[in-house]
């Protein structure tokens, strides 16, 4: 850096960046700074920033760390400045002529301070406005090379960095986590051949085929105009009403009445491209590819009624879970699966591959898996990083090219637009989050807050002044994918595109039991919401050509007849797919055991110390997240002379926090918690939401006082409610977590709940 700092020409104006000066510390600072010379190479997280999280975040060789660290800033140690540096005698009182007097308008610092606050928001997203995001790697299983150049997937073990961003598509930016949605999943790749973003969501198909659609769908599933409700919320009149006016959605609609719309965790959600996108290789050959992401830790859902309590206990829930899971070192995990097929296969496949509302089932093209996406670190700012990072479905690197799904034509257009808007301006990829590692050299100046300091005379091509430079990159650069373009100028689609109930049949069909019946008390939520019978009608008519089963369950709970089917929109036979496993969540249960999942150990006073703690560490060891809930937090008296710390309440911590709840043995006598209708009603819940149930001993009252089951529906011992004696506490351990590891009892299901 002094090299550095000796070679460049010398700016009087800020003489503190030159040479010695930079490393001399001036008056006000504590620790000697780093030098503002410095560069992605020399500048590390720990001389940056403390705060990393407690788990030690794997950072590697990031080549973001270093123009992240630039802009990050830590105020220990530091004295109050406004904006320009000046340093803030007081901060408490305003500048007033006499102590009773007027403020003065000289008051540059009041002012300055109120004039920032007044600023301070942005607009937020038109849609995925509520969202969370974290930074992580992405590793490459080998060399694509032979199907893509994307230099990311160029070798084995070979690390790109990546933020990635998960949110709701409808609510507002404080709205709830776990409503009934679509969750977005995209990520940006920081490559170094320029940022890819794939802008994906947790669900395979979309609602529409046209980007021509998108304004009217977000217009009937957003708040109502005229009063501006329901928040986040699907199910309501105008959503529905669209819905049942456009057949196309039908396919989507069964998606997002299955609990794929209310997953556990973010970390618990595959991911998907949606459209079908090229891959290109070096020689310009190209193939169709749809892109996946199946986590580690297996797709699990929460049950409605969970997540609808969940929206009072923590509307933070999915948040506060991903920054948890990462600040304590168990970062997520996703696999990155690609479906590869040719022209010539997908001619002959029974839907069209440009049609965003079909999939490809994996029987057709299964997952060649390329990869793993790593989040090992949580964002420093919300605002600078989270709230400021723009998407572009248009950020393509060479190697990766589009299709022309009439949706994905339309999203090119569309996430640059709003990112203007949004951000203010067209230099938003300036902004720390959004810059490129690879360097950016064109002729784009100027605009609203210009970072880039562009040096010389030349801002244009060609040019000879600055001999030619910037160049042409020719081969090196992106090169588009040739592709003959034939027919007339028409607004239309073709044929295939109008077959929408065949794949919706294919999801119905692929769902198990519990599965089909949370569809259909989905659609009898929703619909039930609805105030307009004929829509209610209209959508019935259209479940009808999915499944005549599923039209009538769905129509019985809503007190209503059958309606004749709506006519569908071509006169091709439907195609007749095979169930296809993958499409149910419970295909991919994950591998991480019981990993990061909440267990509340209920405790009061009297309850048996030692083997409380056994549990707890024994859970620990798993990477589970105990917690100690009683009736207040606090010391309470163990049975031995230990007193336990009692870490949440069960008012602040209610039974729809935790995956799991357990009931320690009370040697001594009866657990005053027995008589405690919050812990009654704890111990209810736990078992409505399918959880599994441990009590120890004479904990097992707690169950009984709480009329907690211990059969399923069908006669059969409930394996998750397991009832043991102290003395064979290992295997009911044993028990209890292969059954968590497994999320839920969904054999206990019933409707209506039983307790
Ligand atoms: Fe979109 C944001 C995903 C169709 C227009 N979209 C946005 C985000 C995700 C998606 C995950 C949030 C990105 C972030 O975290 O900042 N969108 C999708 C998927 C689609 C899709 C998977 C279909 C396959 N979107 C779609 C269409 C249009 C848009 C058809 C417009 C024609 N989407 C936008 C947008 C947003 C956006 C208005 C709002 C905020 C933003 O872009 O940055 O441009």
């Amino acid at each position: 850096d002094a090299q550095l700092a000796a070679d460049m020409p010398y700016n009087p104006t800020k003489a503190l960046e030159y040479g010695d000066a930079a490393w001399v510390p001036h008056e006000g600072d504590t620790e000697t700074p780093t030098s503002p010379l410095a560069t992605a190479s020399t500048s590390t997280e720990t001389v940056a920033s403390p705060k990393v999280g407690a788990g030690q975040p794997d950072l590697g060789d990031n080549p973001l760390d270093g123009p992240l660290d630039r802009v990050r800033v830590d105020d220990t140690g530091r004295m109050l400045t406004t904006n320009q540096a000046v340093r803030v005698a007081d901060n408490q009182n305003s500048l007033k002529a006499g102590l009773r007097g007027p403020t003065l308008m000289e008051d540059f610092i009041l002012r300055e301070k109120i004039t920032h606050f007044d600023h301070e928001r942005i607009p937020e997203r038109v849609v995925h406005a509520r969202g969370s995001a974290a930074h992580g790697y992405f590793e490459s299983y080998g060399d694509q090379s032979a199907i893509t150049r994307a230099a990311l997937f160029s070798a084995t073990g070979k690390r790109t960095p990546v933020f990635v961003r998960f949110s709701t598509v409808a609510g507002e930016r404080g709205s709830a986590d776990t409503v009934r949605d679509v969750r977005g999943f995209a990520v940006k790749f920081y490559t170094e051949d320029g940022n890819w973003d794939l802008v994906g969501n947790n669900i395979p198909v979309f609602f529409i085929q046209e980007a021509m659609k998108f304004p009217d769908l977000i217009h009937a599933v957003k708040p109502e105009p005229h009063h501006g409700m329901p928040q986040a919320s699907s199910a309501h009149d105008t959503f529905w009403d669209f819905a049942s006016l456009s057949p196309e959605i039908v396919h989507m609609l069964l998606w997002h009445t299955s609990d794929r719309a209310i997953p556990r965790s973010y970390r618990m959600m595959q991911g998907f491209g949606v459209h079908t996108f090229r891959l290109v290789n070096a020689h310009g050959t190209s193939v169709f590819c749809k892109f996946h992401w199946s986590p580690m830790a297996g797709t699990h859902a929460l049950v409605w009624d969970e997540a609808v309590r969940l929206v009072a206990a923590d509307p933070d829930y999915h948040r506060r879970d991903l920054w948890e899971a990462i600040d304590s070192g168990q970062f997520p995990q996703w696999e990155l699966g690609l479906q590869v097929f040719s022209e010539a296969q997908a001619a002959r496949f029974p839907f069209d591959i440009l049609d965003p509302t079909k999939l490809v089932p994996e029987a057709l093209v299964p997952l060649r898996t390329v990869g793993k996406l790593v989040l090992n670190r949580n964002p420093d700012n919300f605002f600078a990083e989270t709230e400021q990072v723009a998407f572009c479905a248009a950020h393509v690197v060479p190697g990766i090219d589009f299709t022309n799904d009439p949706l994905l034509q339309g999203r090119l257009h569309s996430y640059v637009d709003t990112q203007i808007s949004r951000l203010g301006g067209a230099n938003f990829h300036e902004i720390p989050i959004n810059s490129p590692v690879a360097p950016i050299h064109n002729n784009q100046r100027d605009g609203m807050h210009r970072q880039q300091i562009n040096r010389g005379r030349v801002n244009y091509e060609p040019n000879s002044l600055a001999g030619g430079c910037p160049f042409q990159a020719g081969v090196r650069g992106f090169v588009s994918v040739p592709e003959a373009s034939h027919g007339n100028e028409v607004r239309g689609k073709p044929e295939l595109f109008a077959d929408h109930y065949s794949q919706a049949r294919l999801f119905w069909i692929s769902q198990t039991t519990v599965e089909q019946d949370h569809i259909v008390q989905a659609f009898r939520f929703e619909l039930t919401r609805v105030q307009t019978p004929a829509v209610r009608k209209r959508v019935l008519a259209a479940l009808v050509n999915v499944d005549n089963g599923l039209a009538a369950r769905v129509a019985a709970s809503l007190g209503m007849d059958v309606p004749d089917p709506l006519p569908p929109a071509t006169s091709r036979p439907p195609y007749q797919y095979p169930p296809s496993p993958p499409l149910s969540l419970f295909h991919r249960p994950g591998n991480v055991g019981v990993a990061t999942r909440r267990v509340a150990l209920l405790v009061a006073p009297g309850v048996d110390g030692p083997q409380t703690r056994k549990l707890y560490a024994a859970l620990l060891d798993l990477g589970a997240a105990p917690r100690l809930v009683g009736d207040q937090i606090g010391k309470i008296a163990a049975s031995d002379d230990a007193p336990l710390d009692v870490e949440i309440s069960i008012e602040a911590g209610p039974s729809a926090l935790f995956d799991a709840v357990i009931v320690p043995d009370y040697p001594e006598g009866e657990c005053a918690l027995s008589r405690d209708a919050r812990a009654l009603e704890f111990l209810k819940l736990q078992f409505r939401h399918l959880k599994p149930m441990l009590a120890v001993g004479s904990g097992a009252v707690l169950l009984r006082a709480a009329h907690v089951p211990d059969k399923l529906p069908d006669g059969q011992p409930d394996p998750g409610v397991i009832v043991a004696d102290s003395c064979d506490l290992a295997d009911a351990l044993a028990r209890f977590v292969a059954v968590l590891a497994r999320h839920r009892v969904y054999a206990r299901d019933t409707d209506p709940p039983r307790v």
